[in-house]
């Protein structure tokens, strides 16, 4: 996406809409597993809209995963 340029080659950074996400807990929930993919890997987390955006070397295909092993919900995953 244009002006978002300052990330390193094979950084990507994903948007997925999850569903169940409730509170401070659940973000760190989602975080510690994105994170056994990826250590390195980005997470913020916007509860009220339920959005998890991840800047991660990883293919979204794992990242997804991790979120579904946390116990949420992967309603759709873009480009961010
Ligand atoms: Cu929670």
């Amino acid at each position: 996406m244009a002006g978002s340029c300052k990330l390193n080659k094979g950084l990507v950074m994903t948007e997925f809409q999850v569903e169940g996400m409730s509170c401070q807990h659940c973000i760190a929930a989602v975080t510690r597993s994105i994170h056994e993919v990826d250590a390195t890997a980005e997470v913020q987390v916007d509860l009220e809209h339920g959005k998890v955006v991840v800047t991660s070397t990883e293919t979204i295909d794992a990242l997804k995963e991790a979120i579904d092993e946390a116990g949420y919900t992967v309603l759709s995953a873009k480009a961010a």
